[in-house]
């Protein structure tokens, strides 16, 4: 968007500024409205109760395990029952993947995308206070609506995604998201329950001076990874790392920086997902002029194999990225 029309545009609601730019999604703006409404609303519910979590028994973990290991929040639960309601009442879309259940669920045949979400990432740190987030992929399905979903639908590669964002349940709740012409984000006013533009035309510096990584891992890192932590540290940069995928991410977006998940001893592909973590991430940087990697190759080219993949995760500034990949021997 010109720089007129982004100053114009500052403040609109979300539903406004998606019709206001309805040529930048190749298919209905309508539906894509709907999507974003269907996940928008189900934001607003986690959000309420991710702000009252310490007053009402949600807080802690359910003593059950999701699909990846991870122990299951109450939170976690709750997040994926409002996301998977949302978008199955709002009728656009035909089968989700969630980090949350073992397989896909079926959503409706006539619908014509399918979602892939992260309903609750970083959700440990939900009894600690800190950020949270949601992320999500929106893709077109490939096989005729109207049919039985086939895997040809689900397993799709980053580079096939149409829309993807994420929320970050913040110091104040932001929705941020592309389809494929820029990123614009969206602040949430609780006393509207609406979302606004509040930062449009994202840009991610193309270097920086943060490196999120989790050096707890360090003794099990590969040496380029040790070498690159090295070269950081040497060039005088800040280390930070919320532990919290989507507030590190988007420091990095504003700010400038990059955020390592490589593998590890105990994660031999990394930990994160490529379905529902990085390859949402990696469209989102890639419109912001970002780059985003699993160490050599691009994220988005990953051709999926099973839903819960995993894959090291080099995400954000264009240089940092290039840099930490140099090291790759
Ligand atoms: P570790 C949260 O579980 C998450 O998926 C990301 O949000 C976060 O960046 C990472 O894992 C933290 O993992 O192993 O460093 O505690």
């Amino acid at each position: 968007m010109e720089q007129s029309r982004i100053a114009d545009s500052i403040g609109i609601p979300l539903d406004r500024f998606i019709k206001n730019n309805q040529e930048q999604f190749q298919y209905a703006s309508g539906e894509l409205s709907q999507l974003l409404r269907d996940i928008a609303l189900a934001s607003k519910v986690v959000n309420r109760e991710v702000n009252k979590a310490g007053l009402i028994d949600i807080m802690g973990a359910l003593g059950s395990q999701n699909t990846a290991g991870d122990n299951q929040q109450k939170l976690d639960v709750l997040a994926n029952i409002r996301f998977t309601r949302a978008l199955s009442k709002g009728g656009e879309a035909c089968a989700l993947i969630s980090e949350e259940t073992e397989s896909y669920v079926d959503l409706n045949n006539d619908g014509k995308y399918v979602i892939a979400i992260d309903p609750l990432d970083g959700s440990s740190n939900i009894d600690v206070n800190v950020s949270i987030g949601t992320i999500f992929s929106i893709y077109r399905r490939r096989s005729p609506v109207g049919t039985v979903i086939q895997e040809e639908d689900i397993l799709q590669m980053g580079t096939d995604q149409v829309a993807a964002g994420y929320i970050l349940y913040g110091s104040s709740t932001m929705l941020v998201y592309t389809t494929g012409h820029g990123v614009n984000g969206f602040t949430h006013d609780p006393t509207l329950g609406e979302y606004f533009l509040s930062h449009p035309d994202m840009r991610m510096p193309d270097d920086g001076k943060i490196f999120s990584i989790n050096e707890g891992q360090a003794l099990s890192f590969a040496p380029s990874v040790t070498k690159y932590v090295n070269y950081c540290k040497e060039k005088g940069y800040t280390g930070r790392y919320i532990g919290s995928l989507v507030a590190d991410f988007h420091r990095n977006l504003l700010k400038g920086g990059i955020y390592i998940y490589p593998a590890t001893a105990k994660d031999k592909n990394g930990k994160l997902r490529l379905m529902y973590e990085c390859n949402a991430l990696a469209f989102v940087a890639e419109q912001a002029g970002g780059l985003a990697t699993d160490g050599r190759n691009r994220i988005m080219e990953i051709r999926p194999s099973a839903l819960h993949q995993r894959t090291p995760f080099y995400v954000g500034s264009k240089e940092m990225v290039e840099k930490a990949c140099s090291f790759a021997d």
